[in-house]
């Protein structure tokens, strides 16, 4: 069974990763997610991610903040596409989560998302599309979310827009 897995490293990345997991299950996309930190549980995050991969995980999701070294554990431990979503907090407010998450040395990548809310939605939207390189039900489910999003930008406007 074929299934994206996100990882969290602390449960108060959690408020911000729902919206993650929200945007799978609108898509029908089935998904694990689990705590576990790369500092606090080394030995968990190594044995959940092998557990993972041999239950169907195709893509990893991997949300931390401060020295945010999870996604960059994911990507030693599988050759599946590792997607990091940089989590807002601490002392420089994500600014350290996103450096760390996005400067993953060459040949062990780290698909880097935004922080905050449209990070955790981008995360689940890049993985769908992973997906639905080989599950055209998925990829046709992404263009019809393309069309009302297009359509959205039009009904917003007609509603306050001022033309000559
Ligand atoms: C990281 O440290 C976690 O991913 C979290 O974003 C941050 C703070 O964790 P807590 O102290 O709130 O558990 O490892």
């Amino acid at each position: 069974m074929d299934f994206v897995s996100i990882i969290m490293g602390s449960k108060s990345d959690y408020e911000i990763m729902k919206n993650c997991a929200d945007t799978l299950e609108m898509f029908g996309v089935k998904y694990e997610l689990i705590i576990s930190s790369a500092h606090r549980s080394p030995a968990r995050t190594k044995t959940y991610i092998k557990e993972a991969e041999e239950k169907g995980a195709k893509v990893f999701i991997a949300a931390a903040g401060m020295a945010a070294h999870l996604a960059g554990a994911l990507a030693a431990g599988t050759t599946k596409p590792v997607i990091g979503v940089p989590m807002k907090g601490g002392a420089m407010d994500g600014m350290d989560a996103m450096l760390s998450t996005v400067q993953m040395p060459a040949g062990m990548p780290v698909a880097t998302v935004a922080l905050g809310k449209a990070g955790a939605v981008n995360a689940a939207y890049l993985a769908i599309q992973i997906l639905a390189i080989f599950d055209n039900e998925l990829a046709i489910k992404l263009k019809e979310d393309r069309i009302v999003k297009e359509k959205k930008v039009e009904n917003d406007s007609k509603e306050i827009e001022v033309l000559i």
